[in-house]
């Protein structure tokens, strides 16, 4: 049932209780703080603090090695600083030129030399110094590569369902994603003023059209995915757009709202949850949707208890159909309703596909989408990207691919992988759980991190391959996801295996999300280490492996079986 909203906030007025977020976005004159003289004051690794919040909405986060922190404590330094960067590539395409850029910025201007692929198809710069920010910003911008609303409190790095062999719609979708990319950036010049030098003209923008000088009350994720691959994980954005194909071709989209995967582990008024559908519109109508229902979030999130202002729980706590009323008077027509759609995958194809046109795309596992310094794979990469024979395409799985390759180069492509004697992985040399794995950055760089996943991830997986390998499971698609904190990054409570931070050494367990990634797990486990990961989860591969209905899933066999009772709704979420 709809309820009347009430008339949303003057447009550029501070919220009543705002949280200290929202007052320094208030006092940033359009995002500029103090940053550029931070950048200048050589006294210091580090920037002012408000200015630590305000450059997030730069694709920059100021971090600290962790590794070490301890250490230089003792020794009575300053935490190791470095800064994080994250590029904005919608659906994660990029020209082998950019590639070849990326990569020497990564060896030249970050202490690390290494690219990390993300969850959301794009990628992060670690331990930049802060002398070379300006300097990285600058040379990304000449291979037109931006990093601006990478982060912040605005619309993020929008993704779009990679897989090739759907390219007629593939091609539609990506457009309407790059589109609504531009759509929704931020007006402000400050990025332009601060990293390339632009001058000041107009004293500071007066106006920003849709966010306001307030911007919206926390991030804001849109997706697109093209079914049956759920890869973008779909359910788990702000806005989720569904692709409805017909006749080959892109007839329109269904709309998902409030989903979102960030908690605090034991606050149960914050849960993960997956959206809500609200109905169908038409690919012309997709980015108007896409507009209205920021600003929808931008009038009626809540400004005061960040931990309660994604869209999410505006969604939550005025209804769908609220929202969607709404959205119809904002857009001055009705949604039709959605069409049904069927979900059958969300991972990568690895290995060498042929395309309908008859390229090729060759999809490559990158480990976590961790490309680390002066490893095989990264100096192969661009070692390709410079043959000038194909795009490259990073997959919301933390996987790239090489696209559009000729059959005439992809005999160049492959001397490139064999010169440095990497063998391609496909989908039957690697296990069906490490395939559909996936682990946040966590340790060192994130502060945020309460356990390992990224470094631990691989380690753990070689214990369950053993355990897989001897069910007779090994090539069993298992979607297996890692956090080293409650926040979600790496998605895991759609994981039909999930494992999320709780202190060193030890993971809550998550198990019983759909293969398709439309239902949420359950916590199974508290506080497991190792041996009680491995012990929790033999008994009931070992049952999954036996009593297992034809094709079935692990995540749905333990729901059928009762072994996880699945949750019904985000607020059900903690037990
Ligand atoms: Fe994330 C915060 C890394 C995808 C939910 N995330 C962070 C920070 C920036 C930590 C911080 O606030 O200082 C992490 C930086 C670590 C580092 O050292 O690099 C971080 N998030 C990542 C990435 C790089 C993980 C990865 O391994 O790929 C992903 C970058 C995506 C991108 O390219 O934009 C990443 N983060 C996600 C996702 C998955 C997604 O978006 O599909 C989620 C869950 C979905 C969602 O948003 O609900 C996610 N990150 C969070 C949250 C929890 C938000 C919430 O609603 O509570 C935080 C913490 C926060 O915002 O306060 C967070
Ligand atoms: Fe950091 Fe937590 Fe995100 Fe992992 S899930 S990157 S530990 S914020």
């Amino acid at each position: 049932m709809s309820i009347k909203l009430p008339s949303p906030k003057q447009p550029d007025a501070l919220a009543e209780n705002p949280s200290p977020v929202e007052i320094i976005k208030d006092s940033s004159d359009y995002l500029r703080g103090d940053i550029t003289d931070g950048l200048t004051d050589n006294l210091t690794g580090a920037i002012g603090t408000s200015d630590q919040t305000l450059i997030k909405f730069h694709g920059i986060y100021q971090q600290d090695n962790r590794d070490v922190r301890m250490e230089r404590a003792a020794r009575k330094l300053e935490p190791d600083y470095s800064f994080m960067l994250r590029l904005r590539i919608p659906g994660g395409l990029i020209t082998p030129a950019q590639w070849l850029a990326v990569n020497s910025v990564a060896n030249e201007l970050t202490e690390t030399g290494s690219i990390r692929l993300t969850t959301r198809q794009t990628l992060q710069f670690h331990g930049i110094p802060k002398e070379n920010l300006r300097s990285l910003v600058a040379t990304c911008e000449h291979r037109l590569l931006d990093s601006i609303a990478a982060c912040g409190d605005v619309n993020r790095n929008v993704m779009c369902t990679p897989h090739a062999e759907l390219s007629p719609t593939h091609t539609a979708a990506y457009d309407i994603a790059t589109a609504i990319s531009r759509r929704l950036l931020p007006a402000t010049r400050a990025y332009y003023e601060i990293w390339l030098g632009e001058e000041n003209l107009t004293g500071g923008i007066t106006e920003e059209p849709l966010y306001g000088k307030h911007y919206l009350p926390r991030k804001f994720k849109i997706g697109i995915a093209i079914p049956p691959s759920n890869d973008i994980d779909v359910y788990s954005q702000d806005i989720g757009f569904v692709s409805v194909v017909k006749n080959n071709s892109l007839h329109g989209f269904n709309i998902i709202i409030g989903g979102g995967l960030g908690m605090t582990h034991s606050d149960t008024r914050t849960y993960p949850r997956v959206g809500d559908d609200i109905g169908f519109c038409t690919p012309k109508q997709a980015i108007d949707v896409a507009w209205h229902l920021v600003a929808i979030q931008r009038d009626y999130g809540n400004r005061s208890d960040r931990k309660l202002s994604r869209f999410k729980y505006t969604v939550a706590r005025l209804g769908a159909a609220t929202i969607k009323a709404e959205l119809d008077k904002r857009l001055g027509f009705a949604l039709e309703p959605s069409v049904p759609v069927q979900w059958m995958h969300r991972g990568d194809y690895l290995g060498w596909h042929r395309r309908p046109d008859g390229k090729w795309d060759l999809t490559l596992f990158v480990e976590n989408g961790r490309l680390a310094a002066e490893t095989s794979l990264k100096n192969a990469l661009s070692e390709a990207a410079a043959l000038d024979c194909c795009s490259l395409l990073i997959t919301p799985n933390q996987n790239i691919m090489l696209i559009n390759i000729a059959d005439s180069d992809r005999i160049r492509v492959e001397a490139v992988f064999s010169r440095r004697k990497l063998s391609i992985e496909d989908n039957t040399t690697l296990s069906g759980l490490r395939r559909n794995a996936m682990a946040c950055v966590s340790m060192p760089t994130c502060p945020l991190a309460m356990a390992e996943a990224e470094r631990y991830m691989p380690t753990l997986l070689t214990r369950l391959e053993n355990e897989v390998t001897t069910l007779n499971l090994r090539q069993n698609d298992i979607i297996i996801r890692m956090t080293g904190c409650p926040n979600g990054c790496a998605r895991p409570y759609l994981g039909e295996i999930g494992l999320v931070g709780k202190s060193p050494g030890r993971y809550n367990l998550y198990l019983g999300a759909s293969y398709g990634g439309d239902r949420l797990s359950s916590l199974v486990g508290k506080n497991l280490n190792e041996e009680g990961i491995v012990a929790f989860l033999r008994p009931l591969l070992e049952k999954y492996a036996n009593q297992r209905q034809d094709d079935e899933r692990f995540g749905d066999f333990l729901v059928r079986t009762g072994h996880v009772k699945a949750p019904q709704c985000g607020a059900d979420f903690h037990p």
